[in-house]
This record gives C-alpha cells, structure tokens and sequence, in this order.
C-alpha cells in the first residue's frame, strides 16, 4: 500500500524512511532520547494537529473545544496522579519554555536565579550566559565538587546565602547521581527563595519511585516529557495549588499561544504507560543498564565522573585515555553507537570539543536489552576508542552493533533493518518494512 506521504511528497518520505532505519539501526546512547510507543506515535500524528485551543479547558478562545477540553483535562489528572502534584500545566512546548514560564510565575524579570552551571551538568535555562535566562533574569550558577564530581550542598547554601537568589533552581541535564531536592528545598527555604526543580531527565525515574520526587520540597517541578518518561516531545509544569493560576497564566498567554493539541494528545498516552508496572520495571532496568555500563567501562580504565551512577547516565572523563570528547563522539557514530560529547566538571576543554562524553539507557533499555548487551556495548566502546585512528576496526564494531540492534526491534516504528543481511554498509538501502 503507498501511503499518501510516499504518494506526495516522495522525499520526506524517503527521508522519514531513512531516519527510521538509522533510529533502528544504531545504539542510541544520548540519555536525553528514548523511542515511543506506537500508540504514543498514533496520537502524535493524528488530527489534532488540526485544533487551536488557546486558553484552558472551560476557557477558550475558540469555539468547537468539545474533544481538546476532554483530552486535556485526562492530560492533567493523569500528571497530578503519577506525580502526586496538587496541578499540572501539560501546554509547555519544550522543557525551555517550561523553565522561562516557571521563573515569570514567580518573580520579575531582572531579578536572581541560581541554576547549576552549565558546564558541571546544568542546563542552559538555568541561567546560562548565553541562554535569555540569563538577560531577562540576573543569574548566578554553583558548580559540582569537581573532586567528587558530586553536588556539594554545604557550598550551595553559602552561595545562597552570599547571592541571596530569589529562585533556586535544583536539578540537571549531565548529572549522574540522586538530587536531594528535599536539601534544596531548605536551602531555599533558609534564605526566602522559590526552589523550581527540573526533572526533565529524570522524570521517569521520579514517576516508577526510584528517585525521590520534589514534589513535596519544589514551589514548582519543570519537566520535559520524551526522555525517561518516553512521551512525546514537549514540556509540563506541576505545583503546589498557590502557585497554579501564576503558572497557567505564564504559559498562556505569558509565553505561548495555543497549545499543540496532538503533542499533548501523545502525552496524555505515555503518562498512561507510565503509570503500569511495566514502566516500572522499565524504569529500574535502565538504571541497572546505567550501572552495568558504568561498572564495565571503569573496568576498561575508563573515568567516570562520580565513579559511577545512580540514574540513567554516566559522564566519561576522557582525559586519561588522551584523546578529546568530540573526536570519539564521531568514531562512535561511525561504530553505530550514537551518544554526544559534553563538558566534565573543572573542564578546560572548549565546549565545543570538551573532554568528556554523556552516555544513558533510556532508548537501548525500551528495545529490551539488559546488562548483557549493555557490557557488549560497553566493550564496544572500549575498542573504539583503543583504536580510534584505525577504521576497520570501527567497521567491526559498526557490524556487531547492526547485529545487536536486529536483534531488538525499536517499538513504534515501521522499518527495521533486514535481519537476514546485517550488512552495514547497505543497511539503509536494504531494509525491511514491516509492521509490529
Ligand atoms: N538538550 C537536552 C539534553 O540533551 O539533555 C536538554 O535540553
């Protein structure tokens, strides 16, 4: 059957096509991607693309609001259950705008944030310099221990204390081990400052238990919904009932217009999923996947910020093994193993080759595997970058890993690579399409 993308625009079909075999076809290490479901899939791409619903359920500024009223509203009552919040906002186009939206609800521009560093595992809404939290907001950023690698809260709260902050900002994209939100509460707390939490990396985790919720110790918890919480891609916002008109009106119409209804549709659906048990025991296989990688690749001689991980990701520090984070990053792709090169605390190394990597289990744990194929990867990582100038032995490992990945079918996709001829030089031309 030729569908009407194929049909009439043959070539983003075809590239649609190749990016599918390309997601198939690789080991997707970057800890803030996953793969969704097909029903998620479903509902991202179906007519709701179609409706304008500026405004929220019962207040709308379009007429013919019977369906997205409906929709939205299980949205939110299916975020205030799995994260046992008092209100959620589902309307946040992005993780970004969520973290704007959560500063403009509660203070005004030009005064203090305090974000951790960009460069230590924060993120550029935090209030980076280059990010417009940092011109429409004064900011002040706190580093990590970089000894321990770890967050040091007793610095934290003199650098509270000093700044006097008027939001504290916990939470982190390149972080590996447990935040305790309930600490930054108090810091913020002790010196009259909101505490906004970013979950978007760890959502998931926080949704299965196995990391402690802010919730309780956050005015307001900003999160993104694809990575381990494997939605579609977008943003929400949960707080306490005080805060839950501010919020809504920072979003609409503070920063938006109106929400994309088919995003918030596919959200809706994996919040579901999200609260089974097999999310669950989804969510603990990624992190037993994050510390079966962390234990084989220190067993290679690899450093490893923190020396280990308590969540989905781990920060390689390359420095001992003499080469830069970018060049590896690349001879990785080249071996199938997608994940991206990052700052490591304390880096001298410019941001655009720094010295380390940001590796995570979220999209490899969805395909199914568990710690063996992680300690293959692993494996394949270390040979990789033992011999990084040496590209037939990439090609080796580029082979075993189209291999692994035939092995574990991507959920949500139609085109997977032929199983019979894991070739990998002709994988993206000879695939199979078929439905599962
Ligand atoms: N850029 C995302 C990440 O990869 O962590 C965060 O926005």
């Amino acid at each position: 059957m030729v569908s009407a993308l194929e049909q009439y625009d043959p070539q983003i079909f075809e590239l649609v096509r190749q990016e599918s075999a390309r997601e198939s076809s690789v080991i997707r290490l970057i800890p803030s991607e996953n793969y969704v479901s097909r029903a998620v899939m479903q509902a991202s791409g179906s007519c709701l693309t179609n409706k304008y619903a500026e405004g929220y359920p019962g207040k709308r500024y379009y007429e013919g609001q019977q369906v997205t009223d409906l929709i939205e509203r299980l949205a939110q009552e299916r975020a205030k259950k799995i994260f046992k919040a008092d209100h959620a906002n589902v309307q946040p186009y992005s993780g970004s705008v969520a973290n704007l939206a959560a500063y403009a609800a509660l203070i005004e521009p030009g005064e203090m944030i305090m974000g951790m560093s960009l460069t230590d595992g924060g993120h550029l809404t935090h209030g980076w310099n280059v990010s417009l939290s940092s011109r429409f907001f004064k900011s002040v950023s706190y580093p990590v221990n970089p000894e321990t690698g770890r967050l040091d809260y007793d610095h934290i709260a003199d650098m509270a204390k000093k700044h006097k902050p008027r939001i504290i900002i916990s939470g982190a994209t390149a972080y590996p081990r447990e935040i305790d939100f309930e600490i930054f509460g108090q810091i913020a707390k002790d010196v009259g400052a909101y505490h906004v939490s970013d979950i978007a990396h760890i959502a998931g985790l926080v949704v299965a238990g196995l990391h402690k919720s802010p919730v309780p110790y956050a005015d307001i918890v900003s999160s993104t919904t694809h990575k381990t919480l494997r939605g579609a891609r977008g943003g929400m916002l949960l707080c306490k009932t005080e805060h839950a008109d501010k919020v809504d009106r920072a979003v609409f119409p503070g920063l938006q217009g109106g929400p994309h209804m088919h995003t918030l549709s596919a959200i809706a659906v994996a919040l579901a999923e999200a609260d089974t048990p097999e999310f669950v025991a989804y969510a603990r296989q990624i992190v037993k996947n994050a510390k079966a990688l962390a234990r084989k690749l220190m067993e290679y001689g690899f450093k490893l910020m923190s020396d280990g991980t308590d969540n989905h990701l781990i920060l390689i520090d390359l420095r001992n093994k003499k080469v830069a984070g970018k060049k590896v990053a690349k001879a990785l792709d080249r071996a199938r193993i997608v994940c991206n090169y990052n700052t490591i605390p304390g880096d001298t190394a410019p941001p655009a080759n720094p010295s380390g990597l940001r590796m995570g289990t979220p999209a490899i744990t969805t395909r199914g595997m568990k710690e063996d194929q992680v300690e293959q990867i692993a494996t394949s990582i270390n040979k990789v970058v033992e011999n990084i100038d040496n590209e037939s032995v990439i090609e080796d490992v580029a082979r075993e890993m189209l291999l692994l990945c035939s092995q574990f079918p991507v959920p949500g996709h139609f085109i997977i690579p032929n199983q019979k001829n894991p070739d990998w030089m002709h994988a993206e031309d000879d695939i199979t399409q078929r439905l599962f």
